[in-house]
């Protein structure tokens, strides 16, 4: 028989390097400037163009009987008072759930349905968030280090991305004079 070899993935957590090293998916400012709210802060940002995080894929088929996992480095940064985030997706699969397992920084796990749920929940090290089926969610760093978590969701989820892009999440996390805030998204 030719089963699936089991194989063991190694996270250099200090050199953020993956081995063996797999698909890696680079995000900087300009992949994703249109999502912050402060538009104009985005384009003064842009020569610099930051990288904003990046996603380690360990390769594995994307059959539903698989499960998928990656490390995200998310950086700390902001635009204008808007923290640095991921971009956010709903699955291809909507009902395709996710857990992801915090190991280093601090930041929040937003998410929202197509009915207009929003929950969010803080993560740090050692925070174990259940991402259930049809929620979108966005991780955000709302703090000064590099805040990093492990994801595995079932191999078939798939990304879409579009309906976010186009609207965004209902609520936004912010710096308000020092503090971690969220507010509406005047632009949902
Ligand atoms: C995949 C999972 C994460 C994100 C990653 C980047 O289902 O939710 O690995 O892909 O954190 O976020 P995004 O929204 O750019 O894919
Ligand atoms: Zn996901």
């Amino acid at each position: 028989t030719t089963h699936f070899k089991p194989f063991n993935t190694l996270f250099l957590e200090s050199q953020s390097i993956l081995e063996p090293k797999g698909k890696v998916i680079t995000r900087r400012l300009s992949d994703m400037a249109e999502l912050y709210q402060d538009q104009k802060s985005a384009q003064s940002l842009m020569d610099e163009n930051p990288l904003v995080y990046e996603v380690f894929n360990v390769e594995v088929p994307e059959s539903i009987e698989h499960i998928q996992h990656c490390i995200t480095v998310l950086y700390p940064g902001k635009v204008g008072e808007e923290f640095f985030m991921t971009k956010g997706h709903y699955h291809e699969i909507l009902n395709r759930a996710e857990i992801y397992f915090c190991f280093k920084g601090e930041g929040k796990l937003v998410m929202q349905t197509q009915d207009g749920d929003y929950e969010e929940l803080d993560m740090k090290p050692g925070t174990i968030s259940y991402v259930p089926p049809n929620w979108a969610h966005r991780t955000v760093n709302t703090g000064e280090e590099p805040f990093v978590f492990f994801a595995a969701y079932p191999g078939d989820a798939g990304h879409n991305y579009g309906d976010i892009e186009k609207i965004g999440f209902r609520k936004v996390i912010v710096n308000e004079s020092g503090e971690v805030k969220t507010v509406d998204n005047p632009r949902y």
